[in-house]
């Protein structure tokens, strides 16, 4: 139940050392040659990737660029009614394209002046320990290829946009990248895969998809939500609870569907206290006692 799960498609070698990712059944692309070989492509050129060399160039196509103008163009009016404020500061800071999509690369030369943050190009494959530790280290693993054209409001896989326009804005913001670093630093400390799994979940709920109270109404700030234009208009509905670190360390959740529950903070500044607070404090023996009263 605790294994150190995966967070992408799964890539396989082939003998030529390329790389093959495998589509799961109900992907829009499986039967799709021309988006498979693609993905292909991409996951072989972020796998020959050497640590301290510049993330490879991709040269998109019309189509490619085309999907993430749709994305952005449709996100720009929805980040404003519901993203939260220091998702808007970091991307005020950031200043992305909406016409075409940007190199991780020249991101990175971006994001770096403002928190340290750089991009590191992910194959598929990144195992968990080492997706959250490198936070620590203020790199981040990120994907390159965009979603399939047929579905650009909802993608159950990290992609590009994912990446850049969900976690790239927040990776702009100080404060936001305060929260990612302690994240990694717990990922780091904790050795059981218990405790990495509940850290893990903590993460999901909160710098993937959280929302926070806003004088104004709920808002998003994580990244999951921020880059979806169909879940996006969905989060205000559904059932949210109030933060709450055993809750959200040990909830299950379906990372292919819209979330059904999501945990609020009071503030911004609330979620620094109590998130932050426990990914700075926490260890195996507080976490096993978390879970121990829980039981
Ligand atoms: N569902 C998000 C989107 O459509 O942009 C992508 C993901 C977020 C978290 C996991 S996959
Ligand atoms: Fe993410």
């Amino acid at each position: 139940m605790f294994d150190e799960g995966q967070y992408f498609a799964p890539v396989v070698s082939r003998d030529d050392g390329s790389l093959a990712v495998q589509l799961g059944d109900g992907h829009p692309g499986l039967n799709d040659p021309e988006y498979r070989q693609r993905r292909d492509q991409l996951a072989t050129m972020a796998d020959r990737w050497v640590p301290g060399e510049p993330a490879p160039r991709v040269e998109y196509t019309d189509q490619e660029h085309d999907v993430w103008r749709v994305v952005c163009e449709d996100l720009r009016a929805k980040h404003t009614t519901y993203a939260c404020q220091e998702f808007l500061d970091g991307k005020e800071a950031l200043g992305l394209p909406v016409d075409h999509v940007p190199q991780l690369e020249d991101l990175s030369d971006h994001l770096e002046p403002l928190t340290g943050f750089r991009y590191r190009p992910a194959a598929g494959l990144v195992p968990l320990r080492e997706f959250y530790g490198v936070l620590a280290e203020r790199a981040f693993w990120a994907t390159q290829y965009v979603r399939h054209h047929s579905v650009p409001l909802y993608t159950p896989e990290p992609d590009v946009l994912h990446e850049v326009v969900g976690h790239g804005n927040t990776l702009a913001d100080p404060r936001f990248t305060g929260l990612y670093a302690a994240a990694g630093a717990a990922a780091r400390r904790v050795e059981t895969p218990e405790a990495l799994d509940f850290v893990s979940r903590i993460f999901w709920f909160t710098l993937e998809f959280g929302v926070v109270h806003e004088p104004d109404g709920l808002k998003a700030y994580g990244a999951g939500i921020l880059s979806s234009p169909g879940e996006i208009e969905e989060f205000r509905d559904i059932t949210i609870r109030p933060l709450d670190v055993l809750a959200m360390g040990t909830q299950d959740y379906d990372i292919t569907h819209y979330q059904e529950v999501l945990f609020a903070g009071r503030s911004f500044t609330h979620v620094e206290d109590v998130i932050g607070g426990f990914w700075t404090d926490c260890d195996d023996d507080s976490i096993a006692a978390l879970r121990a009263g829980a039981a």
